[in-house]
């Protein structure tokens, strides 16, 4: 297993946040590193997604993920096993991260010979929708478990993502969940996003999100 770097991160002014999410964004331009922050509420999926993507793209890309938590180191310790870097960032009681506690992320990473970094955000849908991490593309995980109100609940959450993962398809035939109302109430909100409907646990719908997700670091990368 690699060895795991615990950062302890603090929060910062919430004005100084869009100025630095805009330089690190540019950092990684420079570097042609592709930051993906994915969110969700506790639970939905994050870290079975992020295993699954890494299992997919292992042989393509290099990456590396940075994980946050209020406590623990859970989630890095399974990403470690795969043998793929881990960051574990524990923000001590806050719900999500800005762009300095990424930046704080990225420092024990190789930038240059990176094509894509993974956060996995704090478990949440509110918070994490109010601050810009510096990422080139947000993404969510809306879980069929949770409910197919979520978009009228949370809409901010799914109006500033670029991708949603509706997950855990595979519970869909024990639930009342209408993944048609969702995509309606989705589009709604936020015309331009993409979605994708998956299983983590038995890998469905898994390929076609993977192959989204390299094409546009290919994109990000020559662009
Ligand atoms: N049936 C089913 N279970 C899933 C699926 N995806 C994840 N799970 C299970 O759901 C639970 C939570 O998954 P995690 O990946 O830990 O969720 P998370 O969003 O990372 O959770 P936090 O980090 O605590 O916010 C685990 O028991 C997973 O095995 C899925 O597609 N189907
Ligand atoms: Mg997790």
């Amino acid at each position: 297993m690699e060895e795991i770097r615990l950062i302890e991160v603090k929060e910062e002014i919430h004005a100084d946040n869009k100025a630095k999410a805009d330089a690190l964004r540019k950092r990684l331009m420079a570097n042609k590193t592709f930051l993906l922050n994915l969110m969700s509420s506790p639970g939905a999926g994050k870290t079975t997604v992020i295993l699954r993507t890494i299992e997919a793209l292992r042989n393509d890309l290099h990456m590396s993920v940075i994980e946050a938590d209020i406590d623990s180191m859970v989630d890095a310790e399974k990403i470690a096993k795969t043998g793929i870097t881990a960051v574990q960032l524990r923000t001590g009681g806050f719900c999500h991260l800005d762009a300095s506690m990424v930046e704080r992320g990225l420092e024990g990473l190789d930038l240059g010979s990176l094509d894509l970094v993974i956060i996995e955000n704090v478990g949440n849908l509110v918070c994490p929708a109010e601050f810009d991490t510096g990422a080139i593309r947000n993404a969510m995980i809306l879980s069929v478990p949770e409910g197919d109100d979520k978009p009228l609940k949370y809409p901010l959450m799914f109006t500033v993502c670029d991708v949603l993962l509706i997950n855990k398809i595979d519970y869909l035939q024990l639930s009342d969940f209408d993944v048609r109302a969702v995509r309606e109430r989705v589009m709604r909100l936020n015309p331009g996003i993409k979605i994708f409907e998956v299983s983590s646990k038995t890998g469905q719908g898994i390929g076609d999100w993977a192959q989204w997700l390299k094409k546009e670091v290919d994109e990000f990368r020559s662009g």
